[in-house]
C-alpha cells in the first residue's frame, strides 16, 4: 500500500519533470503529436518476430527490467520508425509512439544525439497503465550503428541506422562507365560499422548491350574484391529482385544506401511488391539538416528480412574510419607495414612496398586508385580536426 502510494508520488514527480521539460522545449510537442498518423496506419512495418536483438541485448534488457521501479511495465522494445524526431516502438504485444524518458534531453547536451535512439535501435521501453504512449527508458547496447560525420558545429555524428547487419550500397548504372567513388567510400563506412557489404547496380536498363554490362558489373568488383557481392537490377525490367531479396535473409537488417536519384524508392518498391514509397521528383532533403521532418523507417520484406530506409545523402565524409579503410583494403594497408617511411602516402616515396607491389601487378590498379583517394581525405580530415596539428 504505501509502496504503490510511493510509485504513485515518484510517477507523478516524473510526469510533472516530463511536462516541464516539454514546455520548455522549443518544439510544440502536443501539436507535432497531434499531427503525426496513429501508430497502426503505417504499411509494411515490421513486426517484433521479425527482429532479433542478440543475447547480449536480450540480457541488457532483463537486466534493466528487475531494477525497473516497475518491472511490469517494461518491455523490449525496436524502433521502428521515427516522425519528425518521435521514435514509433515495436514490442512483443504492441506498437507504439514513444517520447524520451526524463534525463535523455541532459544526455543530449552533453553529449551530442549519440544516445537518442536511432530506427533500429533497442530499447528499454515503459507502457505505464493508462497512458497510450510509451517511454523510452534507455537505449540497449549496440552490435553497430552506421553512423555519418555531421562536422563540428552540427553535433559531430549522427545514427542513421543502429544494429543493422547488410548495408546496400545502390549506384545507378548509365550510358559512360560505372563511377567507384562513391561505391569505394560506402564499402569503407560499411565495414567501419560492421555490416556486411553488398552492392546494388540499378537501371541496368540503361547500358547499351550485355557486353557493357558485364564490363561495369566487373569493374565493380574488382574494386569491392571477391568477398562482396554485387546485384545487377533493372526495375524497368523486372530484373534482379530475387538476388536482392536473398542479401537480405529473414531475421536481419539491411539499410539502402545511395545517392538521392539512385533508384533506391523504385527498388524498394520492386521488393515490396507495391508502391509504398514515393519515387522520382520527391525531394529529400536530409543534408539541409532538417532531420527531424524526414521520416526514417523501417519495412518488412515479403520473403525476406527489414530494410531501413536511409534518405538520399549528398556527402558521406571519411573522419577517423580507418578501421572501416583497412578492412576494406587490407592487402595495401599490410603492404604499406612494408614502406620505409611510416607515413608513407605511396604517392612518390622511395622504399614504398605499396608502389612496388602495384607495379608487381600483386595490387590490382582499381582498388589502389580507390584506396589513396579515400586515405587522402582522411589524411586531411584528420589534420583539420586535430588541435594537435598545425594547419
Ligand atoms: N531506366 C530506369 N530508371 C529507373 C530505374 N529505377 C529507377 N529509375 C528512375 O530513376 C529516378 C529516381 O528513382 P528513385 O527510386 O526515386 O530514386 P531515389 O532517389 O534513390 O529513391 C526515377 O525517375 C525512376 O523512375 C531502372 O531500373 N531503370
Ligand atoms: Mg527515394
Ligand atoms: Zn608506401
Amino acid at each position: 500500500m504505501g509502496k504503490k502510494r510511493q510509485a504513485g508520488k515518484a510517477q507523478a514527480r516524473r510526469s510533472e519533470r516530463r511536462r516541464r521539460e516539454r514546455k520548455a522545449a522549443s518544439v510544440d510537442v502536443a501539436a507535432v503529436l497531434a499531427d503525426l498518423p496513429p501508430a497502426d496506419a503505417y504499411d509494411d512495418v515490421p513486426a517484433f518476430g521479425d527482429l532479433a536483438p542478440t543475447p547480449e541485448q536480450r540480457a541488457a534488457f532483463e537486466g534493466a527490467r528487475a531494477a525497473a521501479e516497475n518491472p511490469d511495465e517494461a518491455r523490449l522494445g525496436c524502433v521502428i520508425r521515427l516522425d519528425r524526431g518521435f521514435p514509433l516502438v515495436v514490442a512483443s504485444d504492441r506498437t507504439v509512439r514513444a517520447e524520451h524518458a526524463v534525463g535523455f534531453a541532459k544526455q543530449d547536451r552533453e553529449k551530442g544525439d549519440a544516445l537518442l535512439p536511432a530506427v533500429g535501435d533497442w530499447v528499454v521501453l515503459l507502457c505505464p497503465a493508462g497512458h497510450d504512449m510509451g517511454v523510452i527508458e534507455r537505449v540497449l547496447p549496440r552490435k553497430g550503428a552506421f553512423e555519418r560525420w555531421r562536422g563540428k558545429s552540427r553535433g559531430e555524428r549522427q545514427t542513421l541506422a543502429a544494429n543493422v547487419d547488410e548495408v546496400l550500397t545502390v549506384q545507378a548504372l548509365g550510358p559512360d562507365p560505372v563511377p567507384l567513388a562513391r561505391i569505394a567510400r560506402s564499402l569503407v563506412l560499411t565495414l567501419d560499422c560492421g555490416a556486411k557489404p553488398v552492392v546494388v547496380l540499378t537501371k541496368a536498363d540503361r547500358k547499351g548491350d550485355a557486353a557493357a554490362l558485364a564490363s561495369d558489373v566487373e569493374r565493380v568488383q574488382r574494386l569491392v574484391g571477391p568477398g562482396v557481392r554485387v546485384v545487377a537490377t533493372s526495375s524497368a525490367l523486372g530484373s534482379g529482385l530475387e538476388e536482392v531479396r536473398s542479401c537480405i535473409p529473414a531475421g536481419t537488417v539491411g539499410m539502402i544506401l545511395g545517392a538521392s536519384g539512385a533508384g533506391k524508392s523504385t527498388l524498394l518498391n520492386g521488393l515490396l511488391g507495391h508502391e509504398a514509397l514515393a519515387t522520382g521528383a520527391v525531394r529529400e532533403r536530409d543534408d539541409a539538416g532538417r532531420h527531424t521532418t524526414v521520416a526514417r523507417m523501417m519495412v518488412k520484406l515479403p520473403g525476406a528480412g527489414v530494410v531501413a530506409d536511409a534518405p538520399g545523402l549528398r556527402s558521406l565524409p571519411l573522419v577517423g574510419h580507418e578501421r572501416g579503410l583497412a578492412r576494406a583494403f587490407p592487402e595495401i594497408v599490410r603492404a604499406a607495414r612494408g614502406c620505409r617511411f611510416n607515413d608513407c602516402t605511396h604517392a612518390r616515396e622511395p622504399g614504398c612496398e605499396v608502389l612496388a607491389q602495384l607495379a608487381a601487378g600483386e595490387i590490382d590498379a582499381v582498388r589502389f586508385e580507390a584506396f589513396s583517394a579515400l586515405a587522402a581525405e582522411m589524411r586531411v580530415s584528420a589534420q583539420s580536426l586535430d588541435p594537435d596539428v598545425a594547419p
